[in-house]
């Protein structure tokens, strides 16, 4: 009998995706207990935008919340989602610093590792694997739920992304490492049969001892069904998070496919009774949220445009503020139209972030402009340059000469390129007077600014200033 594993990801990409990421440590607390005894196969707690966001809005360390929630999941693991290569930030980091994140985000109380690269370059991956590797195996003598490697995939569509696309690309992974394969499709663009072919492809292909993970959301309203399917096709563990945040841009309700799948053959063997009181309690968290402005109860409605233009919902929203913008609001067909001309040009990249902006905003400026690639984004630029990674098909060399007008073009590793910097940001904020341990370093190191104002806000708490005074963003130093 199979028996499906459920990640929650109530503490990470459920108020992420509802709440902008602001759900507090002290509004997770009251029930890490209960959570810890539901038999989920992990909880997603970090790594995304928490790290940003705790800095940023909620005055919180994201270290201190790791080390507070490994406190309370005693038998857990904490799943944590990494971007390769840009680790928890947006640019490329030095292999050093990867190794060190890595590092500090096992011994601080991380058990899974979800990894990912944006345009599914592994070469953006082998730094951050071979560090998952190192410290993950050595986390695993000790304790074999943890120290977990998860390579995922970017889900995107579009004709280059057939099934043999994604399994060449699962068994990559899979042989650099990876104990987990994860589809991530971030943008529901993922349909329920093509989940089905995907998935049964995938477990055919790959060892049996590889799990494989299912993430989808539910934006168009297809995400119950993908993971239903998904389920049926023999993965192993699919993303949910409890109903109060769960549905519309979150994912499918926990509660819900828990019900589906009892008594059945795929039964995860949860008890629905015990979920109850714990999906009261962030009822209630998602209320708070609401009352304070940063969760719209619109993000919980189906959004059936994925589904008609095949572009992801904050891409269409994206392009639509463009053109409204630019007052041509009339041309949004016609940009419609380009965005697959202009995917073709730069060889296909898949359609999620940062490349669904750049795409979308160089589809704008074409159809804005009466002229393509008249005008070019430093990111478009970067992309055809390879600044990036390598895109899955060749660009098109009548437009890379337009775009890049004489500029060198890469076709290695793009962080081959970065020297060690630790040492060189950990000297700098030891001058400043900001390092307290070795992992501000990092968290100065991916946000640089909002790390520094954070860390001005920790000092003067520290010496005692006035409580209101600090927290109005008043720093007496
Ligand atoms: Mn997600």
């Amino acid at each position: 009998m199979k028996k499906v594993m459920i990640m929650d990801t109530i503490l990470r990409d459920a108020h992420q995706s509802h709440a902008a990421t602001r759900m507090r440590t002290e509004q997770m607390l009251p029930v890490l207990s209960a959570l810890d005894d539901i038999g989920y196969y992990s909880l997603e707690g970090w790594g995304g935008a928490t790290f940003d966001s705790c800095m940023r809005f909620l005055n919180e360390d994201p270290w201190e919340r790791l080390r507070t929630l490994r406190k309370y999941l005693v038998k857990t693991p904490i799943q944590m989602l990494l971007r390769g290569q840009n680790l928890l930030g947006y640019r490329n980091y030095a292999d050093d610093l990867v190794e060190k994140v890595v590092e500090k985000s096992f011994e601080n109380g991380i058990g899974v590792i979800r990894v990912f690269d944006a345009l599914n370059d592994p070469r953006n991956l082998e730094a951050s694997m071979k560090a998952i590797k190192k410290y993950g195996d050595m986390l695993k003598r000790t304790d074999p739920a943890r120290g977990i490697c998860e390579a995922a995939i970017s889900y995107t569509s579009g004709p280059v992304y057939t099934l043999e696309y994604f399994v060449e690309l699962a068994k990559t992974y899979e042989s650099m490492g990876a104990d987990n394969i994860c589809v991530k499709d971030m943008a529901n663009l993922l349909l329920p049969f093509d989940a089905y072919k995907l998935i049964t492809a995938l477990k055919k292909a790959l060892r049996p001892e590889t799990k494989v993970h299912v993430h989808t959301h539910n934006t168009t309203g297809t995400g119950d069904m993908v993971n239903l399917m998904a389920i049926q096709a023999g993965a192993d563990i699919v993303d949910t998070a409890l109903s109060p945040l769960a549905n519309g841009t979150s994912q499918p309700a926990t509660e819900a496919l828990v019900a589906t799948l009892q008594g059945t053959e795929y039964d995860t063997g949860i008890d629905l009774k015990k979920l109850i009181p714990i999906a009261a309690h962030f009822k209630k968290v998602a209320a708070d949220l609401e009352m304070e402005g940063v969760l719209n109860p619109k993000v919980r409605q189906v959004d059936v445009n994925t589904l008609v233009y095949q572009v992801p919902g904050g891409m269409l929203s994206n392009l639509m503020n463009q053109l409204k913008k630019a007052g041509k609001e009339d041309k949004l067909q016609e940009v419609l139209a380009e965005v697959p001309n202009v995917r073709r040009d730069c060889g296909y990249p898949p359609l999620v972030t940062p490349s669904s902006q750049i795409v979308g905003t160089q589809a704008v400026m074409n159809v804005v402009m009466g002229e393509r690639y008249k005008m070019v984004t430093k990111e478009m630029r970067d992309l055809f340059a390879g600044k990036y990674g390598r895109v899955p098909m060749p660009i098109d060399e009548e437009v890379a000469e337009k775009v890049l007008k004489g500029e060198k073009r890469i076709t290695y590793r793009p962080a081959d390129d970065l020297a060690p910097e630790y040492e060189k940001l950990k000297a700098e904020l030891m001058e400043k007077g900001f390092y307290t341990q070795e992992e501000d370093v990092l968290s100065y190191a991916s946000f640089p600014e909002v790390a520094e104002t954070f860390f001005k806000w920790r000092k003067a708490q520290r010496q005692g200033v006035d409580h209101d005074l600090a927290a109005s963003g008043t720093y007496p130093v």
